[in-house]
């Protein structure tokens, strides 16, 4: 949940007013490999230890997962809890979606290019997917209980903006990583203006994509 402060409102005066923490700034986390090298397809998030619920234009979207060029677009597709995300193929060919995660499983039998299925994950958690006639399509929908998140990109660098000053976790998920369910978490409280934190995960190399532009 962002802040908006009313466009009349003085800011000495909306800070006294304002019923929970103040804003803290923005933090930048960079993921990087054993070797230095930047980790892309990384879900940071940061959970408040108090508060930090979700509203509904939390769940706008739209959250897209694509069919194109036999692959699924993105790779990780992060989003909060209760949101729907949308299944468009892209593609000439026919897609089976599914997943037989235990957060959600699902499947959407066969259909064909320029059809959508749409899917809400009501459950935080990772579900993998993948399609039924095409075995090296994979992807991952990381479902967060948290507004307060996003995905790294090829420079393995993402910076959640305008968190809460208040005490809460900092995790980071990548499905390659070699850790406990993927995932590495430490306690922080965001500073005032702007901070910076470094993850550094071990990735399972053999199973990266020949691609990184995923
Ligand atoms: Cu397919």
């Amino acid at each position: 949940m962002k802040l908006r402060l009313p466009l009349t409102c003085l800011a000495t005066t909306c800070l006294l007013a304002a019923p929970i923490a103040a804003q803290a700034g923005d933090l930048t986390v960079t993921v990087t490999d054993t070797a230095g090298k930047p980790v892309a397809s990384a879900v940071i998030a940061f959970k408040p230890a108090a508060g930090g619920a979700l509203s509904s234009a939390d769940r706008q979207g739209p959250f897209v997962l694509a069919q194109k060029n036999i692959k699924f677009n993105p790779f990780v597709l992060a989003v909060p809890v209760g949101s729907t995300v949308n299944f468009p193929n892209q593609d000439r060919v026919n897609h089976h979606v599914y997943s037989f995660s235990a957060v959600q499983p699902f499947q959407f039998p066969l259909y064909g290019q320029g059809q959508t299925r749409s899917l809400r994950f009501d459950h935080s958690g990772t579900v993998a997917i993948a399609c039924n006639i095409h075995d090296s399509m994979s992807a991952y929908v990381r479902v967060v209980d948290t507004p307060y998140y996003a995905t790294t990109d090829a420079t393995g660098r993402v910076t959640l903006k305008d968190l809460p000053e208040t005490a809460g976790t900092l995790s980071v998920w990548q499905p390659l990583m070699d850790a406990p369910e993927h995932s590495a978490v430490r306690t922080t409280t965001p500073g005032k203006g702007s901070s910076t934190q470094t993850f550094t995960v071990k990735i399972r190399a053999a199973a990266m994509p020949a691609s990184s532009a995923y």
